[in-house]
């Protein structure tokens, strides 16, 4: 009689266990599954484009009278980044067509800007300081649709 009772008991212990291990393994599955869907709304709200803007590099080295790379392109909506460095003399780089200019450096030291480029053509970039434009000291940005 004893044994029978301990067989009922072993076999309630065990159901039991098994119908509370497969309960938690479905509250775990539907959880994963809730965290996809939240994610991909998140994704569909916030485009990547917008949570890490693409910074297009450029470093323009000056010299007496002229600077490399003579042209510059970017496309329209572009963040551009100019990192100007002077090599010789006294300079600055201003962009005419955008509100873009850089500090006045010393040979050996840089000063960069950073804009977006948001509207299309040719626009000059020279020197202000005395008559270096007028010298060579001028290139072209590019803009681009
Ligand atoms: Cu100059």
């Amino acid at each position: 009689m004893n044994k029978i009772i301990t067989i009922v008991v072993l076999l309630i212990v065990i159901g039991a266990g098994i119908f509370l291990y497969n309960d938690r393994k479905t509250n775990q599955d539907s959880r994963t599954i809730t965290t996809d869907i939240e994610t991909v709304r998140l994704e569909n709200i916030v485009p990547s484009s917008a949570m890490s803007p693409t910074v297009k590099e450029f470093t323009v080295v000056g010299t007496n009278f002229s600077y490399e790379p003579k042209i510059i392109t970017v496309k329209k909506g572009d963040t551009v980044k100019i990192i100007f460095k002077d090599n010789e003399g006294f300079h600055d780089l201003k962009i005419s067509g955008y509100d873009v200019i850089t500090e006045r450096i010393n040979a050996g030291s840089e000063s960069s800007v950073q804009f977006v480029a948001d509207k299309t053509g040719n626009f000059e970039y020279f020197c202000t300081v005395g008559n270096h434009r007028a010298q060579g000291m001028k290139g072209t940005l590019v803009v681009t649709e």
